[in-house]
């Protein structure tokens, strides 16, 4: 299989086109949008007098469309900063002091880095930690060259949990991998659930094909504890409670039972475990089911009516609703529904929640070289527990203490859960921890040594996507500003600072991007277009041919799991703490990324807390106020919003602040836990109880 242009795209681009109205300085470059984001859209990036000066959507990228997000769209004020990092930066204070640096050389800081972790290494390689994310989601400048360092020094391994391992294991249990629609299809779709997604702030560019189905008469479902800007456009909201999707799946399962709904000849061939599910789900009557979830009976019989005798039917799920306990058997239970309905005959039917397992065949394994591991133990660390683990001391079940941490695509100490704990790790004395960074995140105030990172604009690489089927080439557009170097020649520094010598470790991006996928992507084609799109079937499971060892979709074991904390599992725990509370992405940050573009600070305000005007009546506080948020973990303060987006009994904390810029220099993630998923071993942000008071 080779991933080639398009048959109907449009004649591809010139490298760098010479469009008449563009003076001669002016130069157009192919681009991808490096976020965590399902539209890794593809970017058509204006350069002028060796500026960028504009950052558009591709006119003819299918899902793009031309059009980019407002965040994405203010790259170039990004990139041009006046806080960009652009020198080596050295620790001159104390950890828990105010941060101070000093500007060094890149040899200054290559030979001591490099020769602390030297002698780390020496006693111990598995007390270093890379700590890496979706910073970028480029195949080079994240894990590309990394991983050969890691592996190479023998360094632990990291369980890059923070975002989708829940929901990931639990398709993976189902469908076998990360597979689901098309997204294009969406558009001829009659029902539409948007489940756990706010589409409009999150994922736009499937608002776009969902839009076009609602305007040729399909029905839209938003399935969310928050009445978001997606919800407003969808003809029903159902607001259910965090945590309580794999209740309200079964419940529906036990309508397409009571009202034969099923399509008997799919679930024979394609489906394991059905008699099993069956049992279990005919203890879910719309009562119970309602009582759980917090809705009424007559919305999940409505539900169920819709959904089963309209075709066809897709859902489109997001990972909003699997940072809780059962998120995993949440997300099995939710996949299962298209192939007991048989909404997968139709290739306007079926669920997308991940597209990135449908490049996996494609993908070649060695690009990251675990063999110069060389069979040395690796010991994993779960970068979700990173609080708990930066304070455990050595002990034969956990190995070494940490001693060193390198951080790169990723701002730990404002993201990960129960920060308190995660800030006195960071702060440790003893804990070496080198930070490659655009800017001075919270994480970087607590580094040693800061190095400047290269971004988007300024570096080599490709992309795969989670939302569609495209491969997408970035082609730097400027070279590195002042002394930003890629992450890629960051990682080739420092292993020839250490003398590691492997030929592996000083292959460039150009090397690293043709080894990417090898034979299986046309780069010629691929650096014409921008693009290129996985040739794949419409209809992936019209006769069932999952990606599983059987071939068949498997309900065995899926089961529903209620929070840690909540009402029923934890009363008294409740009783202390009544309010659930849930803190998705605000719409224009992405994660932790853009909260320092001031003109992107500005439209989302501060740090805001949205309550239920009956909540917050019982509380005498009122819209505007300075109110701390609480529980036994933690506190933070922020601004409450009186907000007809939250139902009684429900908080949000729009994420994710950086610390500092928070009222009393904290974020939500001061309360959230540690404690992890039923699959997939991810956090469990959104279940999770505080109390709220006046400040
Ligand atoms: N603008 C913007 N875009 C983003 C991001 C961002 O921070 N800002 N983050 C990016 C990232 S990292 C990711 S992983 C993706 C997807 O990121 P997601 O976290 O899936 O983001 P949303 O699509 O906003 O979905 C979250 C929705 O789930 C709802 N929700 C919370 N708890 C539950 C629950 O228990 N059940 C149900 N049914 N719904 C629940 C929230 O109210 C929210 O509206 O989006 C990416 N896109
Ligand atoms: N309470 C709560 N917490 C959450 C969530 C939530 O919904 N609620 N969402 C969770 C989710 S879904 C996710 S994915 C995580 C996200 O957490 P992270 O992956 O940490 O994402 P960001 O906060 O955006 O931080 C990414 C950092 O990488 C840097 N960066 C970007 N590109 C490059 C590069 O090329 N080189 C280098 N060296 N650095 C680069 C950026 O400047 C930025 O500071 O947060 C999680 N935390
Ligand atoms: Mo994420």
């Amino acid at each position: 299989m080779q991933a080639t242009r398009h048959p109907t795209a449009p004649a591809p681009e010139p490298h760098a086109s010479t469009d008449p109205a563009q003076s001669a300085a002016q130069r157009v470059v192919k681009g991808a949008c490096p976020h965590d984001c399902p539209d890794t859209c593809a970017l058509r990036v204006t350069v002028d007098n060796g500026r960028v000066v504009k950052v558009q959507g591709q006119p003819d990228h299918a899902s793009t469309h031309g059009a980019l997000c407002t965040k994405v769209s203010r790259y170039p004020e990004r990139t041009y900063h006046a806080d960009r990092v652009l020198h080596p930066l050295k620790r001159v204070s104390a950890k828990g002091d105010t941060p101070r640096f000093e500007r060094i050389s890149w040899q200054q800081a290559l030979s001591e880095i490099g020769g602390r972790l030297q002698a780390i290494a020496a006693r111990n390689p598995q007390a270093i930690l890379p700590y890496s994310y979706a910073g970028t989601m480029g195949l080079l400048q994240g894990e590309g060259m990394a991983a050969r360092f890691f592996h190479r020094l023998g360094a632990s391994r990291l369980d890059r949990t923070i975002c989708a391992s829940a929901g990931g294991a639990g398709l993976a249990a189902t469908y076998g991998h990360k597979v689901g629609m098309h997204l294009r299809f969406f558009a001829e779709s009659r029902l539409i659930l948007l489940w756990g997604t706010n589409s409009i702030a999150s994922n736009l560019h499937f608002w776009t094909f969902a839009n076009q189905a609602k305007r040729q008469g399909a029905k839209l479902v938003c399935i969310d504890p928050r009445k978001t800007e997606t919800a407003d456009k969808c003809h029903q909201h159902l607001a259910l409670l965090p945590g309580t999707d794999g209740a309200l799946a079964l419940g529906l399962i036990h309508e397409l039972i009571a009202h034969d709904w099923l399509d008997h000849d799919y679930i024979t061939r394609h489906v394991d475990g059905w008699d099993e599910l069956r049992a279990r789900a005919l203890a879910w009557t719309p009562e119970r089911t309602a009582e759980e979830c917090g809705l009424t009976a007559d919305e999940v019989r409505g539900l169920a009516r819709d959904y089963a005798t309209t075709s066809p039917a897709a859902i489109r799920l997001n990972y909003g609703m699997q940072r809780v306990r059962g998120g995993g058997n949440a997300v099995r239970l939710i996949a299962l529904l298209p192939c007991l309905t048989g909404a997968w005959r139709h290739r306007a039917g079926g669920l997308l929640l991940s597209s990135s397992g449908w490049y996996a065949p494609l993908r070649n394994p060695t690009l990251e070289r675990a063999d110069l591991r060389g069979g040395r133990p690796s010991r994993v660390i779960n970068m979700s527990t990173i609080g708990d683990d930066l304070l455990r001391p050595a002990s034969p079940d956990f190995g070494p203490r940490i001693e060193a941490l390198i951080v790169y695509n990723s701002n730990p100490v404002a993201v990960a859960p129960e920060s308190p704990k995660v800030v006195a790790g960071f702060q440790r004395s003893d804990l070496l921890t080198v930070v490659l960074e655009h800017f001075m995140t919270d994480t970087a105030d607590l580094a040693d040594y800061v190095l400047p990172a290269t971004t988007q604009l300024e570096h080599l690489d490709i992309h795969t996507s989670y939302g569609h089927t495209d491969v997408l080439i970035n082609e730097p557009a400027v070279p590195p500003l002042g002394e930003a170097r890629p992450n890629t020649q960051i990682f080739r520094d420092l292993a020839a600072a250490m003398g590691l010598d492997d030929p592996a470790l000083q292959e460039n991006d150009e090397t690293l991007l043709r080894q990417a996928f090898g034979p299986a992507v046309d780069l010629q084609a691929l650096r014409s277009q921008g693009w290129v799109s996985l040739p794949l079937p419409e209809a992936p499971f019209a006769q069932g041919g999952f990606p599983t060892a059987s071939g068949r979709a498997s309900a065995v074991g899926a089961d529903y799991l209620p929070n840690y904390e909540s009402r029923r599992s934890a009363p008294a725990l409740a009783a202390r703490y009544p309010l659930a509370m849930i803190s998705p992405p605000a719409r224009n940050f992405l994660n932790s990324s853009f909260v320092n573009v001031t003109s992107l600070r500005d439209i989302e305000g501060e740090q805001l807390l949205e309550m239920h005007d009956s909540d917050a009546h019982s509380r005498g506080l009122s819209d505007g106020q300075t109110v701390r948020v609480f529980n036994d973990r933690g506190s933070y303060q922020c601004r409450l919003q009186v907000s007809h987006r939250a139902r009684p009994g429900v908080v949000h904390g729009l994420g994710i602040w950086w610390r500092k810029l928070g009222l009393d220099g904290r974020n939500v993630n001061e309360v959230t836990h540690q404690q992890l998923t039923d699959l997939g071993a991810a956090p469990c942000f959104y279940d999770c109880l505080v109390e709220v008071s006046a400040a």
